[in-house]
């Protein structure tokens, strides 16, 4: 009877639970990377996080709805696409395969999932995207301007002002949806009513303008007013008229006007009315011009504005402009891209209030910002009509107080502000321009500027956060405060160099050491996409790829060099790898394959690039381990590692875009390379080996005279990291590699190619003790020196700036990411999550917790497969790990070798059957694999290295 009852009461409980909704539930969801945006392309890709209280929950199956509105969708009546249940784990690079979409289409969405048990979750709420203009006859509107070319000449620079454009338009009635899609050549700021439109900086951004162009679209429909409304815009030169990089420096033949010298807008307003009617207004003849008080503008050089020449009332409905001329059209390239913007735009991502002001002089005034940073100042102030307001800009101080600005070589990097005069004070933020600085002299001003008054706009891509980092070490915490705030100065627009100084261009060598470490820090998904276009647009027609990107040569001898052109195969890599974006593969894979086709027919069928093989380039062998310390690792043994390197990631790729023969092909040329680079470069001992002597007295080899040497840092640390040795090889190449750091007194040689993978190469082989003394060292060269001589960001040299030596001449930034990828190791080492597959899928709890001056450490990533965490604790000789697994993945977390009674697991003695002996990376360890879930480890720390 009793027990009747019980399996009543079970069958009971068991149909409540079947039919019981699963809490696996869908959030985030977002369309090509990005939360309701507007898109061209036919079949965008969507993605959700997912979210349950369940331990171990991932996702057998989903569905997703696409409908033409909101109500539809409500209703689940999905007209466009209804994928019905799709059996799999992807949550992510769902390519959208519904009714083709039109131009203008919004489309609603929603998704699904079920659970482990297969249950289906919740719906999602609904989101969005909306399709942009696809075809190029939908844009009605012209390019329009004004040659302003004859004013402004100067001796050096030649700014023009920025022409100002207006129309007054009609409204006819009530608007229910309104759309602008804008774009020019040059930058622009468009206004309705006086109101800027959208939060963006330097729109439409920076691409080969000769090739593409893109555009932005803004909901306005609440920026219009029935009736006579004013649409406005101010344009200016931009990368595609100004001054570009340090042309002027060396005296290039063109300084500026690399893609045209009239900058141009192109804008189009379509308006859906309540009652159904429709309307297009386009920028075309009908405008008018005028310039006023932008005198000069430009990115690199700064602005000019005379208050006293504002056209007051030109940007609101019913100004005079019987006074202003009438544009020029052009005609636009028949073979220019028009697209929707794919990047992140650049915004104000955070304001600064200034630490102190120093009076410097009469009517100078110092103000120290407390942080290196881009962006701009925004301040309040009285003044005379006329006064000249002078802002100058740097990143450092002189020993005795003044400001250093002498890094910023040819860019003159001010802003200057003629007062009109206004008794309730003026207010100032220039447009076209943006500084890196932490001090601006204010020079000019008859007062001691208020504290409150002045603002620090920091901008940068608005590329979403997407990793934090802490410690109870305050010099680790600095580091990683000071890596931030160099990726957000320089993750502007394009992957920058600095932020300061006539350079600011996409250095591909820069980019690929450091995009690794970016994409632990924020989510560069789509940021990263713009970039590899700009970078495939920028090929040379040799193969290769540039040396910065977009740009054309901003001196003629910019071509290409080993470690900087590979950027074209690594940072698409890393964009497959963090987001498990395999399109962005198929979609530059014949490029990237041009590129090892070059590569090979430069080898000459040897697969190695023997010494001076890259001598026809300038600098002779490329920039090589570009500000390294010491004897020169040998440049083209530094290209026959990234060609190997190269010809890996293309195997992977090629794997992952399921094509075989593509894959044995590479495999097969990255086996020629690594015996060839072996044969040539390494003795029979194994040890790593050039013949100096080819290259004479160095003479015009970066670093020549310093003579070369194979036997360094550097390399073994990029052979360990790019797998080119074998197991025993790999032991004695740990064991040098260890040796030289050890007799330099824990300190680094290396440069931008050696830092990468130095610290990750080192503890890949069990010398964590001594990675962690590099990131500890104090003196030069390391971070700690930097930290230590008052660093806030991350030095483009090792000795940027010494107490004793000053300020080395010419070349020097103070916001430089490139040594900032140590990042990588704190995220994989340190904190020890290290992904295991594409998009964090499945990973690794590794963490290093044997530095004695950390006793506690937390770090997250949110991956495209949700947020990970790993946080460490130390207490006498006790050790816990509190970690948190997204749903969806797997974790494989990696224990000491003690007995594991010692270990427990969520509160309770680990159950021996959970450990399975596993290899991660190149040793066997012990270890428990978790699905999704929070756990807290704990375990006697163990003598063992790692734990
Ligand atoms: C410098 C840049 C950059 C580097 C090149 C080789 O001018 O700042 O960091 O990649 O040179």
């Amino acid at each position: 009877m009793i027990q009747k009852l019980y399996l009543q009461l079970f069958f009971i409980s068991f149909s409540l639970y079947v039919s019981a909704q699963s809490d696996l539930k869908a959030s985030y969801l977002r369309s090509e990377y990005k939360i309701s945006p507007v898109i061209d392309v036919a079949h965008p890709r969507l993605s959700w996080e997912l979210t349950s209280s369940v331990n171990s929950q991932y996702q057998t199956g989903y569905q997703i709805l696409v409908a033409s509105s909101i109500t539809l969708l409500e209703e689940g009546k999905a007209d466009l696409w209804d994928t019905k249940k799709v059996t799999g784990n992807a949550t992510s690079q769902i390519e959208y395969a519904g009714s083709p979409l039109e131009s203008r289409q919004i489309c609603f969405w929603k998704v699904r999932s079920w659970d482990k048990k297969n249950q289906p979750g919740p719906w999602s709420a609904p989101a969005t995207w909306e399709m942009g203009l696809l075809q190029k006859t939908d844009w009605k509107a012209d390019f329009i301007g004004l040659n302003l070319n004859h004013l402004g000449k100067g001796k050096e620079y030649h700014l023009p002002p920025a022409p100002y454009l207006r129309k007054d338009v009609e409204i006819k009635g009530v608007v229910k949806k309104a759309r602008l899609y804008v774009t020019a050549l040059g930058l622009y700021e468009f206004q309705i009513n006086g109101k800027k439109i959208g939060r963006d900086y330097l729109t439409p951004g920076w691409t080969d303008y000769n090739k593409r162009l893109y555009y932005q679209t803004f909901d306005v429909s609440k920026d219009l007013r029935p009736g006579k409304n004013a649409l406005g815009s101010i344009i200016s030169y931009g990368w595609y008229a100004g001054y570009l990089g340090y042309a002027l420096l060396v005296r290039n033949p063109v300084v500026k006007n690399f893609y045209g010298d009239v900058p141009a807008l192109k804008a189009q307003l379509e308006i859906e009315y309540t009652n159904g009617q429709k309307e297009i207004i386009a920028t075309d003849n009908t405008w008018k011009a005028n310039y006023g008080p932008i005198v000069e503008s430009d990115i690199l050089n700064g602005e000019v504005y005379d208050a006293t020449k504002e056209l007051t009332g030109w940007n609101q409905p019913n100004f005079n402009d019987t006074a202003w001329k009438k544009v020029i059209t052009i005609s636009d390239k028949t073979d220019r891209q028009v697209q929707v913007y794919p990047g992140d735009p650049v915004q104000e991502v955070a304001r600064l209030t200034p630490k102190n002001s120093k009076q410097m002089g009469p009517n100078s005034y110092l103000v120290d910002m407390g942080q290196n940073f881009a962006g701009l100042i925004r301040i309040r102030f009285k003044a005379a009509k006329g006064d000249s307001i002078l802002f100058r800009f740097g990143e450092m101080l002189y020993p005795d107080g003044k400001l250093m600005t002498e890094n910023l070589r040819k860019a003159r990097g001010t802003d200057l502000y003629i007062a009109k005069g206004d008794p309730n004070g003026e207010i100032y933020e220039p447009r076209f321009t943006y500084h890196g600085f932490q001090y601006v002299q204010i020079e000019g001003l008859k007062y001691a500027p208020g504290m409150q008054d002045i603002l620090g706009i920091v901008l940068s891509s608005a590329t979403p956060k997407a990793g934090t980092f802490e410690t109870d070490n305050a010099f680790v915490n600095q580091l990683y405060h000071n890596i931030i705030w160099t990726q957000q100065s320089n993750y502007l627009e394009v992957p920058t160099d600095c932020p300061q100084r006539d350079e600011r261009l996409g250095w591909t060598g820069d980019a690929q050491a450091y995009v690794k470490s970016a994409t632990l820090n924020n989510d560069i998904a789509a940021f990263g996409t713009k970039w590899v276009v700009d970078l495939n647009d920028a090929q040379l027609a040799n193969g290769a790829y540039p040396v910065y990107a977009p740009a054309p040569s901003v001196r003629v001898t910019d071509t290409y060099s080993p470690g900087w052109m590979e950027a074209g195969i690594i940072y698409p890599y890393q964009i497959f790898r963090s987001y498990g974006d395999t399109k962005i593969i198929k979609a530059h894979w014949a490029e990237m394959k041009k590129f090892m086709q070059f590569l090979e027919t430069k080898s000459k069928g040897e697969y190695v690039f023997k010494e001076t093989a890259f001598a026809e380039v300038d600098p002779k062998g490329g920039f090589g381990d570009w500000l390294s310390v010491g004897k020169k690792t040998p440049p083209d043994m530094l290209a026959t590692m990234y060609y190997a390197y190269s010809a890996s990631l293309m195997q992977e790729m090629a794997a992952a875009i399921g094509d075989e023969k593509e894959e044995a092909h590479f495999k097969e040329v990255f086996g020629k390379v690594k015996a060839a680079f072996l044969k040539h470069y390494t003795n029979a001992e194994g040890k790593f080996i050039c013949n100096a002597a080819a290259y004479g007295n160095g003479k015009g080899y970066v670093d020549g005279e310093m003579g070369f040497e194979g036997h360094t840092q550097t390399a073994y640390a990029n052979a360990i990291f790019m797998n080119l040795l074998d197991s025993t090889h790999t032991l004695k190449a740990a064991k040098w590699l260890n040796e030289l750091v050890v007799k330099n007194g824990n300190k680094l040689t290396t440069g931008f190619l050696g830092v990468r993978p130095m610290l990750p190469a080192l503890s890949a082989t069990g010398n964590s003790e001594t990675a962690y003394k590099l990131l500890f060292q104090k003196e030069y060269p390391s971070w700690g020196f930097e930290i230590a001589n008052g660093a806030n960001t991350i030095w483009e040299r090792w000795n940027s700036f010494t107490r004793e030596g000053g300020f080395p001449a010419g070349m020097n930034s103070f916001n430089h990411y490139a040594f900032g990828s140590i990042c990588e190791w704190m995220f994989e080492n340190m904190a020890g999550i290290k992904e295991t597959s594409p998009g964090f899928k499945t990973l690794v709890i590794q963490p290093e917790v044997m530095a004695p001056n950390i006793n506690s450490l937390k770090a997250t990533h949110r991956s495209i497969n949700g947020t990970i965490a790993s946080a460490w604790q130390k207490k006498g000789d006790i050790v816990t790990l509190t970690i948190e697994v997204p749903v969806n993945t797997t974790a494989t977390i990696c224990l000491p070798p003690t007995p594991t009674n010692n270990i427990t697991f969520n509160g309770k003695a680990l159950v021996a059957t959970a450990v399975k002996s596993k290899l991660v990376g190149r040793r066997e360890l012990n270890t428990v694999t978790v699905g999704s879930g929070k756990y807290v480890l704990s375990y006697k720390k163990s003598a063992l290295s790692g734990f």
